[in-house]
């Protein structure tokens, strides 16, 4: 298949095309390097050393014979560039990865929730409109959140895109009907996947376009088997405040001797899905692609899901860690459970990696390897979701006053 792959150069964009390029596909990274630009105006790099695209891609052919393309294009701003690509190339498959990923980053200021707004929906509408416009039947993998469906305790477990619900009519009786779950996003970002999927669900119905919507967890890790057959093959690597996420945080803490960042209590329940996991998924949803005509598919893309005071502990006790418990600079609940449908991924044969010391004690291997490229001011999450304070957590689940750490 020729497939483009927007934003190809990020965390799960780059891993996500080498695995298919390596399966034989024809490979074309679309992006405009904006993580690379939000690094340099955040001062802060990647943990492991990256290349450029253009080098990544030479290193690739040099290992594997296999060509992937890397075309600059700003999906938010370069509509006309986006849709002659599109035209000349009609490839048979597109991938979105191409939005700001970070709730924290979205969260900063005024202007990082209007960049986030704004470069986000932008870009997933003008690729849809751009799609329908020159009449390309090529099936959309997007990459979403679990996010989605927000953080507060239901008591039942979250189904896979839509809840079927019955709606009591006049005369007494109920209809059923699937609605998309109820949307409940915690962060600037978190709303802007809310907002792609309306833009999804109007253009399944409206122009029969084939859409899957991968609801995905928070991922950890870092290597997959390509990435790890050349040290210029490596994948980036985030641990600051605003980019880095809460497991591989706690891992390269650990590695450099750093308390661990619980925030609150730690009693915050959220998914998981280890890289390798991730790009197998999104394999497993484009052989599987929605026909014509039918509604927007949507996977739930994660394999557990965990406690962050627990990962902590277990770091801890894996490694002799401290745990610092902050006062939580995000707006959201203290203490949530979560109960996660995903069986569709487990019938299309995925075999999960679960957390295991193995590829935990890699990671933190990466840690010490790269421990000289971090900067510890860049780690406390500085970020705040109400204007001056942070929700008011002060003490530990034991009763102990928190603390800051720098
Ligand atoms: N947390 C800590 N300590 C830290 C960092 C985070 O306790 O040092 C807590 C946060 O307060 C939050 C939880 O860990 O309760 C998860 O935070 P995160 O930064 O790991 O994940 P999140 O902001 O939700 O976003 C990440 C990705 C995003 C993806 C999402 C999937 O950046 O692109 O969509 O995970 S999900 O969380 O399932 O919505």
């Amino acid at each position: 298949m020729k497939i483009a792959v927007l934003g190809g150069d990020g965390f799960v964009g780059w891993p996500t095309a080498l695995h298919l390029s390596d399966a034989g596909h024809d490979i074309h990274i679309l992006d405009n390097l904006s993580r690379r630009w939000i690094d340099t105006e955040l001062g802060v790099q990647s943990l492991t050393p990256m290349d450029s695209i253009q080098e990544r891609t030479r290193i690739w052919h040099a290992e594997t014979g296999r060509r992937i393309h890397f075309h600059l294009i700003d999906l938010a701003r370069d509509y006309e560039l986006l849709k002659n690509w599109l035209a000349e190339n009609r490839p048979d498959a597109v991938i979105h990865f191409a939005e700001q990923r970070a709730a924290p980053y979205s969260m900063k200021s005024d202007r990082h929730k209007n960049y986030t707004v704004n470069n986000n929906v932008n870009a997933t509408h003008n690729l849809l409109n751009a799609l329908v416009e020159i009449g390309l039947d090529a099936h959309l993998v997007h990459l979403g959140t679990m996010g989605v469906y927000g953080y507060s305790t239901v008591g039942a477990a979250i189904p896979e895109g839509y809840l079927p619900v019955g709606i009591e009519i006049e005369d007494g009786r109920t209809v059923a009907q699937d609605i998309l779950y109820p949307a409940n996003p915690g962060s600037i970002y978190h709303m802007t996947k809310c907002l792609d999927q309306l833009l999804f669900q109007f253009y399944a119905r409206n122009d029969g376009m084939r859409i899957t919507d991968l609801h995905q967890g928070i991922v950890w890790g870092t290597h997959t088997k390509q990435t790890r057959r050349h040290t210029q093959l490596i994948n980036r690597f985030d641990y600051d405040g605003d980019y880095g996420t809460v497991l591989n945080r706690f891992l390269i803490q650990a590695a450099i001797g750093y308390p661990l960042t619980v925030h609150g209590t730690g009693g915050q329940t959220r998914a998981f899905i280890h890289i390798q996991d991730s790009v197998r998924c999104i394999e497993l949803a484009l052989m599987n692609p929605p026909q014509r005509g039918a509604r927007v598919e949507i996977f739930n893309q994660m394999t557990e899901t965990h406690r962050i005071r627990d990962l902590a502990e277990m770091i801890a006790g894996l490694t002799g860690s401290e745990i610092a418990w902050l006062p939580n600079p995000r707006k959201e609940a203290a203490e949530n459970d979560l109960v996660v449908r995903n069986e569709k991924f487990h019938e299309l044969g995925l075999n999960p990696t679960r957390l295991q010391d193995g590829l935990l004690a890699e990671i933190i291997d990466v840690g010490r390897t790269y421990a000289y490229r971090v900067d510890r001011s860049r780690i406390p999450a500085v970020s705040a979701w109400t204007k001056g304070i942070a929700t008011k957590i002060n003490h530990d689940p034991e009763g102990r006053r928190l603390k800051s750490v720098s």
